[in-house]
């Protein structure tokens, strides 16, 4: 099918649900033809290079989740070149995440997931390079992962939510809580306790999750009539917030799209820690749950934004959170420094909005140059808009004439073919440099060489450093992100090992050898390539066995890997790196254990038996 069908079909359904339900456009609010025609002409002025020559190194590490495929991947910008995965909620064979012992531990019998949300822990800001989040949309987990050794080093299971969504780290003065939203709202709890609840869903309610950075724990859940969507924090370590477009309680579609306004929430951070104090909350599963619900309490603020919105996202001066309508044509601005007043009672909470511009159909997420510019993804009409916050404010305040006329729009950017999150660089901090965006586009149809039903996505790599967007490359990737963040080489690099603590592992082996206790046995191995520290190991069928290996090899960049044919096991170790797997001998026969990862002249030579013997 031509784009041209495709957005037309989607603009049309799109508009059927949307405008069965009441609401697209409001009054005063430009047209997207009318748009469209006040469009600047194509082309940027920007600089930018997006080659990297052979040898050189990317300017950034993109962090990119990898939606149900349940990884999260290093893609390096402005190459774009994928240049590693970290496995999270995945198997992955190549690795042997979920093979492994170190990897089941924590993955607790549930290797897939779906992540959404990648991002850095801060310092004052800034990411300060130690650790990644990432939820899981799936089973309701948030993973932690250490940036020296690009390794998944935590896992923690949510409880008494559905739909892990949106999840943002405290950013200042440094990351010591995450906040998870969930998407769905459920029974509170949701088991056979409160089984008179299954069919009431007035009595299902949404949850704002506090984690615990350090300890990987869940500190308390604020409780919400609403769905709990978008998560972001401020730069001041006062307010956390979520998106909501079900407050109708909605289980319909078109019950999620009844209200004209749905709400951004905010959550207030010091009001929450005396709560705690105070012992006003219920222990639910394990989980301290405070009531955060409409009229029961002070710890929330519902502002009032057009409908269904989704994203949130805080601009990089700390002074505003911008929040996407998706099924209004315009995003909410909302002026954080009023918080304080409107938690105090002092003005209405809708009077913290000081903007809410046209930007064009299904405005979904917003990104900022740092230069007083926002740049939003516009879903429905497959653009990226860039937009002038300030004259946005300032067309508000002289009202519908001035606003009618768009004052705020800079340039609005094609791109193929519908897109979600969009990023600019170090966009989520302090430090917003304006230099690359990318917009991360769920259709890629005609984009690349047909391979089958199940096309790619495409990521498109923009040059925002002139007044105009300008798209300078197309990247595929496989399923299927949703957002990603882009950091400065400067900051991850030196953080970044070449080789594992050796004994980080408590078992790490240095010497090889077999112990045997009835049908348990253990088997320690060092690997050096080419060559395993035991050239065979004779087991009984019936033995359980755990085997363990340590790569001793010191060169930089040399992998084993270990898998013993036929038994379904096969793992990696870098070097220094310890990795264990315990499987029972059921079959009797001789089965040669062999290294995976090319490693040596010799590497087809490194191989030893496993006779199992009956
Ligand atoms: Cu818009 Cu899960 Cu952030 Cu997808 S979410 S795009
Ligand atoms: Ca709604």
């Amino acid at each position: 099918m031509s784009d041209k069908k495709t957005n037309k079909l989607n603009r049309r359904t799109f508009l059927k649900i949307a405008g069965a339900a009441g609401l697209v456009t409001g009054a005063g609010v430009m047209m997207p033809k009318d748009i469209l025609s006040a469009r600047p002409e194509k082309g940027g002025n920007g600089k930018l290079n997006f080659e990297v020559a052979p040898g050189q190194l990317d300017d950034y590490y993109g962090f990119w989740s990898g939606g149900h495929s349940g990884e999260v991947r290093i893609v390096g910008v402005p190459s774009m070149r994928e240049i590693h995965r970290i496995p999270v909620f995945n198997t992955d064979v190549g690795s042997g995440w979920g093979i492994t012992n170190e990897s089941k531990k924590l993955l607790r019998g549930k290797a897939a997931g779906d992540t959404h949300h990648v991002h850095g822990s801060y310092v004052d800001g800034t990411y300060d390079g130690k650790w990644l989040f990432v939820n899981d949309k799936l089973n309701n987990r948030v993973a932690r992962i250490r940036i020296d050794y690009m390794e998944t080093d935590a896992i923690v299971d949510v409880p008494n939510i559905q739909g892990a969504h949106g999840l943002f780290p405290q950013r200042y003065p440094k990351t010591e809580w995450v906040v998870v939203n969930s998407e769905f709202q459920t029974p509170v709890p949701n088991d056979e306790s409160n089984a008179k609840n299954f069919n009431n869903p007035q009595e299902y309610y949404g949850m704002h999750t506090i984690i615990d950075a350090e300890r990987m724990a869940v500190v308390c859940q604020v409780m919400v009539d609403e769905n709990c969507d978008l998560a972001a924090t401020d730069y001041k370590g006062k307010y956390s917030m979520c998106t909501s477009y079900n407050s109708e309680k909605g289980v319909t579609i078109s019950e999620m799209l009844a209200a004209d306004f749905d709400y951004l929430i905010v959550y207030n951070w010091e009001r929450i820690k005396k709560a705690l104090a105070a012992g006003k909350y219920k222990t639910i599963n394990g989980a301290k749950v405070l009531d955060g619900r409409k009229g029961h309490s002070d710890l929330t603020l519902r502002i009032p934004v057009p409908k269904n919105p989704h994203g949130v996202n805080i601009s990089p001066d700390g002074r505003y959170a911008v929040c996407c309508g998706k099924v209004s044509p315009t995003v909410t601005v909302v002026e954080l420094s009023r918080l304080d007043d409107a938690f105090a009672g002092k003005i209405k909470p809708e009077d913290c909005i000081v903007a809410q511009p046209y930007i064009g159909l299904g405005p979904l997420h917003t990104t900022f140059d740092g230069r007083g510019n926002a740049i939003t993804s516009v879903f429905i009409d497959s653009t990226n808009v860039k937009w002038n916050i300030d004259k946005a404010i300032q067309a508000e305040k002289e009202g519908e004439e001035a606003k009618k006329k768009n004052p705020h729009i800079v340039d609005v950017l094609d791109i193929h073919y519908q897109v979600g999150h969009i990023m600019a660089t170090m966009a989520e901090t302090k430090e917003a440099d304006g230099q690359w965006l990318v917009s991360l586009n769920k259709i890629s149809k005609d984009r690349y060489i047909n391979v089958g039903p199940l096309k790619p996505e495409n990521d498109q790599l923009s040059d925002i450093t002139g007044e105009k967007l300008r798209h300078v490359h197309d990247s595929p990737t496989y399923i299927e992100p949703h957002d990603c963040i882009m950091v400065r080489r400067d900051i991850i690099e030196p953080k970044v090992k070449h080789r594992v603590e050796m004994f980080d592992h408590p078992l790490a082996v240095t010497k090889s050898g077999v112990e045997r206790k009835g049908k348990d046995v253990t088997i320690k191995m060092t690997a050096n390539a080419p060559l395993f520290g035991l050239q065979e190991v004779k087991l009984k069928k019936g033995d359980k066995v755990t085997l363990i290996v340590t790569n001793h090899d010191e060169i930089v960049d040399l992998s084993n890997g270990v898998a013993i044919s036929n038994y379904n096991i096969n793992f990696v170790i870098g070097p220094y790196q310890t990795k264990s797997v315990t499987f029972t001998a059921d079959k009797p026969g001789v089965f040669w254990i062999y290294c995976t990862n090319f490693c040596h002249a010799l590497h087809l030579e490194m191989r030893m038996r496993l006779i199992v013997e009956v």
